[in-house]
Formats: structure tokens, C-alpha cells, sequence
């Protein structure tokens, strides 16, 4: 196999990997990561605590909101519609986060 083949293999082996991992936000030192996470209609996102402080994950709209999570607090949301769904933390609310919700192509 060329370098570029065996590169591509790479390539794709990974993004294969991220496409069946199941979508998450982390929450770590006042931040959420990733900062921006697009997903697939129906899909149910994990935010999941690893700082020291507690946190909310709350929509700007107020659609949703996570209440206090407390370090290694756990929440899911499924998000069923797509758009643009702009979250923050109600504790904190320099943090911000914003998931990305696209239509499921048939
Ligand atoms: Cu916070």
C-alpha cells in the first residue's frame, strides 16, 4: 500500500470511530468540550461533570435544563430536532456550548 493509501486508511478508521461513539460534552475546568458538538436528529447527548464545582447544562431558550450536576453527575438529553441549540451554565454563565442538531439523511 502507498503512504497516501495507508494515510487514508488512517483517516477514515478514525473518523469511523467517531461517528459510532456515542455523542458527549464533557465538563471540565469551567468549560464545556467539545465547545460545539453537531449530532444527528435523535441522537441523546451525555454531559457528564469532571470538574470540582457543579454546573448546569441549560438552553438559552430554556428548552432544556440539566439542574445542578455535581462533580461526575451525569445528564442525557435527546435531541430530536434539528438546529441549533445554544446552552449554557447557570452557576457560570461565561460558559457556553452549543450543539449542533442535523436533519437524519435518507
Ligand atoms: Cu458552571
Amino acid at each position: 500500500m502507498s503512504k497516501l493509501l495507508s494515510t487514508l486508511a488512517v483517516v477514515m478508521l478514525f473518523l469511523a470511530t467517531l461517528a459510532l461513539a456515542p455523542p458527549s460534552v464533557e465538563i471540565k475546568n469551567d468549560a464545556f468540550a467539545p465547545k460545539t458538538l453537531t449530532i444527528t436528529a435523535g441522537q441523546t447527548v451525555t454531559f457528564t461533570n469532571d470538574d470540582d464545582d457543579a454546573h448546569t447544562v441549560t438552553a438559552t431558550d430554556g428548552a432544556f435544563d440539566s439542574k445542578g450536576l455535581d462533580t461526575n453527575g451525569r445528564w442525557r438529553h435527546t435531541f430530536t430536532k434539528p438546529g441549533t441549540y445554544a446552552y449554557y451554565c447557570q452557576l457560570h454563565p461565561f460558559m457556553k456550548g452549543t450543539i449542533v442538531v442535523k436533519a437524519v439523511t435518507q
